[in-house]
C-alpha cells in the first residue's frame, strides 16, 4: 500500500513515522513540490493538508483523500482538480472538539463575568467592581450543530445559560432550542447575545456574518468566529463594533492569515485576536483515526466523514 503526504504546517518526519508505525504494510512517501508523477509510486491513499493540484493528479488507483482538518474549504478550492469518485475524508473531532469547547467556553466566560473589562480597569490601576451581565437574558447563540458544534454546545450548558443552535438539517438536542435552515435564521438571531460561529465555509455561508445579519442581533451581542475568517465581512463587523451595537468579538480566523500588522482589528481593543489556535490537529489522534479509516476501508467495511462534495462539507 502507498501512501502520499503533503502538509505545509507540519513537519513531515513525525506524521510519516507515526502513520508506518500503525501501518507497517505502507510505504508511506512525502510529496514535495516540483515532484512530477514520474517521482512518485502511484498512492493508494493521499493524506495531506491544503495539497496543491499537481500532488492529486495522475493516481489512477486512488482510494481516498484524508484531509488533516475538520474544514475541507480548501481541498474543495481545487474543484475539477479532485479526482473525481474518490472519497475525501475529514477529520472527524480527532481530539478537536475538546479544545473547541474550551476555547469558546473561555471567550464566553471572559465576557460574561467582564473579565475583558477588569483587564481594562486593572491596566490602569482602577479597583471598582462592576456590574454583572444577567444569565436570563445572556443567551448563547451556536451557529453549525456538527460534530464540533454540538461539543460547544454540551460544555457551555454546564454554565447554564440559555442556549440555541442553528443548522441545516433540524437537530434535538437536549437543553437547546434548535433551529434550521434559512427561514429560521432571524428568530435563532434576535436573542443570541453571544453568538458563536463553528459553519463549515461553503458557498452558502462565505460572508455570512455580514450586517445585514449582525444587526439582526440584539445590542451589545457578542461575537466568536471559530471556523473560517470568509465568514466574516470585516468591515461590518468594525463598523458594528465601533457603533456600540456589538460589544465586541474574539476572533481565531482571518480572510488572510497571519492578520497583516496594518489590520485594523489589531487597532481595535473591543476585539480579542488568536492565531488560528481554537483546535489543532493533533498528530496522534489524527493519525490512529486515519489508520483505522484506511484499515476500515481495506476490509469493504463503511466509514464515517466522507464529505459531500456537493453540500460542500
Ligand atoms: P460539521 O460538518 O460536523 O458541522 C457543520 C455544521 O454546520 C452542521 O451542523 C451543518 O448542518 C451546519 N451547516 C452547514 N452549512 C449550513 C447552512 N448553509 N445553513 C445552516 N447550517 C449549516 O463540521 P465541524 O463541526 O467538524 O467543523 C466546522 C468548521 O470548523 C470546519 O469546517 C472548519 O472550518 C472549522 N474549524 C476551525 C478550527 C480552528 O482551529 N479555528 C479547527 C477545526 C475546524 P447539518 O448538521 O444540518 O449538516
Ligand atoms: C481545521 C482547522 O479545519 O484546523 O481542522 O482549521
Amino acid at each position: 500500500m502507498q501512501i502520499l503526504f503533503y502538509s505545509p504546517d507540519n513537519k513531515p518526519e513525525p506524521w510519516l513515522a507515526g502513520l508506518s508505525q500503525v501501518l507497517p504494510q505502507a510505504r508511506v512517501q512525502v510529496w514535495q513540490h516540483g515532484m512530477g508523477t514520474a517521482d512518485v509510486l502511484p498512492a493508494d491513499y493521499i493524506v495531506a493538508w491544503k495539497p496543491p493540484a499537481a500532488m492529486l493528479a495522475g493516481h489512477a488507483g486512488l482510494k481516498a483523500v484524508f484531509n488533516l482538518g475538520a474544514g475541507v474549504d480548501a481541498i474543495l478550492q481545487l474543484g475539477a482538480a479532485l479526482p473525481p469518485n474518490v472519497p475525501i475524508v475529514r477529520l472527524d473531532d480527532a481530539g478537536m472538539a475538546v479544545q473547541m469547547a474550551e476555547y469558546v467556553s473561555y471567550a464566553i466566560l471572559r465576557h460574561f463575568r467582564r473579565f475583558d473589562d477588569y483587564e481594562a480597569q486593572r491596566r490602569v490601576g482602577i479597583w471598582r467592581p462592576l456590574r454583572p451581565h444577567d444569565k436570563h437574558n445572556f443567551t448563547v447563540g451556536i451557529l453549525g450543530l456538527g460534530v464540533l458544534g454540538s461539543r460547544i454546545a454540551r460544555a457551555v450548558q454546564h454554565f447554564g445559560f440559555p442556549l440555541r443552535g442553528w443548522s441545516r438539517s433540524r437537530k434535538d438536542l437536549p437543553d437547546m432550542t434548535c433551529f434550521a435552515g434559512e427561514e429560521e435564521l432571524d428568530d435563532f438571531l434576535q436573542s443570541s447575545q453571544v453568538l458563536v460561529c463553528i459553519l463549515p465555509l461553503t458557498a452558502e455561508t462565505t460572508q455570512i456574518l455580514s450586517r445585514s445579519m449582525l444587526e439582526k442581533l440584539p445590542k451589545g451581542a457578542y461575537l466568536i468566529n471559530v471556523a473560517r475568517g470568509a465568514h466574516v465581512a470585516e468591515s461590518d463587523l468594525l463598523a458594528l463594533i465601533k457603533s456600540e451595537h456589538l460589544a465586541g468579538a474574539t476572533l481565531d480566523v482571518f480572510r488572510t492569515e497571519a492578520l497583516p500588522p496594518q489590520h485594523p482589528f489589531w487597532q481595535e481593543p473591543r476585539i480579542d485576536i488568536t492565531p488560528h489556535i481554537a483546535a489543532l490537529t493533533l498528530r496522534e489522534e489524527s493519525i490512529r483515526q486515519i489508520a483505522e479509516k484506511i484499515q476500515a476501508l481495506e476490509q469493504g467495511e463503511p466509514i464515517v466523514g466522507i464529505v459531500d462534495r456537493s453540500k460542500g462539507y
